[in-house]
């Protein structure tokens, strides 16, 4: 008897799934390590709540959640591309939940929340570019590229890095954007010029900026964003707008259904849209534009006035249909053909 009551005493003590999971928070954080770490060990230190992070860049993110659809191990997917993110959503692989804080947000990060009947957020936004070596460019003599036509000029022949759109959501954003400034026959046409001309597809988004920064291509597709992290630590990297125009990521967040932890859930998303959470991505050299209004925007965020950007229909190329058709078009009709 006294042993049954000892049990019972401690299970009410540790909540139904146990003393680590009243206390944590699952993360699939799909910014950069220095980011996901940072706020890992703020949160940790200022809430006595521990985020286990995983991570993953955005499409590999939403793999696995598809494969965890039965069993979610995840309570909150932190960052990547927000098509994606609308994606999971009209796939019912995220929670329902409208932030009190939405009103503090921009349009776009609230746009985003409604559009995918507010199954996620957005936490940041910026724009997609070039990234180029400016010392191999230099050596090589070639010029910086400026448009997406520069880039189908035989001179940058295996000099150009863009990720794998299957797994890549930066990559994704690139064909979504091509699709809506050419039209879909032509950017599939462009798309088959401009794989001529890249040395390797690399799996993250982020990977083609870094191979730029160490010289090991010289010119890369990416968010510009990306970029001045790199420059810091002394690479030689600068980045262009193509001048045709251009699309942005809503970079975003969706608390997942099923999860586990939906309380502390809660709670960390919260806290993920405050202005105060919102700078430690500057802190971390990440100088996404953040989402909350009163959010102090770094000097090194990319300056949208300054850009020629498209009209991105998020609804559209975030639907899962269009996504998946998308890809699988340009595994069929580009990855396939020689290089
Ligand atoms: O944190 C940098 C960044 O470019 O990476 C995110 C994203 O995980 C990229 O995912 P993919 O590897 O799937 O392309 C972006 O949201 C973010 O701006």
């Amino acid at each position: 008897m006294k042993k049954i009551f000892a049990m019972s005493a401690l299970a009410a003590l540790l909540g139904a799934s146990g003393a680590a999971s009243a206390q944590t928070v699952n993360v699939i954080c799909s910014v950069q390590a220095e980011w996901c770490n940072m706020i890992a060990t703020v949160y940790a230190r200022t809430t006595g709540v521990k985020l286990n992070m995983s991570l993953k860049g955005s499409g590999e993110a939403l793999a696995q959640l598809i494969a965890e659809r039965d069993n979610p191990k995840t309570d909150v997917w932190f960052g990547g591309t927000g098509d994606p993110h609308l994606q999971a959503a009209e796939s019912g692989l995220t929670l329902e939940y409208k932030s009190p804080s939405l009103p503090q947000l921009y349009p776009w990060a609230q746009q985003q929340a409604q559009q995918s009947g507010w199954k996620t957020v957005g936490i940041y936004s910026g724009p997609l570019g070039f990234g180029y070596n400016t010392e191999l460019l230099a050596k090589k003599k070639l010029a910086v590229p400026r448009s997406w036509a520069d880039l189908l000029k035989p001179e940058y022949k295996g000099d150009i890095q863009v990720a794998n759109p299957a797994s890549s959501g930066t990559a994704y954003t690139m064909i979504a954007t091509l699709v809506q400034l050419m039209g879909e026959d032509k950017a599939y046409e462009y798309l088959k010029g401009l794989h001529k001309n890249v040395g390797q597809y690399t799996r993250s988004g982020t990977g083609p900026i870094k191979a730029v920064a160490r010289g090991e291509t010289a010119v890369s597709i990416s968010f510009v964003h990306d970029a001045p992290q790199e420059r810091m630590q002394g690479f030689p990297v600068e980045t262009v707008t193509p001048s045709e125009g251009t699309g942005a990521e809503i970079g975003s967040m969706s608390i997942i259904k099923g999860a586990r932890n939906l309380a502390e859930a809660k709670k960390f998303y919260e806290w993920a849209l405050t202005p105060q959470a919102q700078t430690f991505g500057a802190a971390a050299k990440q100088f996404q534009l953040p989402s909350n209004k009163a959010t102090p925007v770094d000097a090194n965020v990319p300056d949208f006035k300054k850009i020629k950007m498209i009209d991105y229909d998020y609804a559209k190329y975030g639907a899962s249909a269009e996504r998946k058709r998308l890809i699988a078009r340009w595994e069929k009709d580009v990855n396939s053909l020689p290089r």
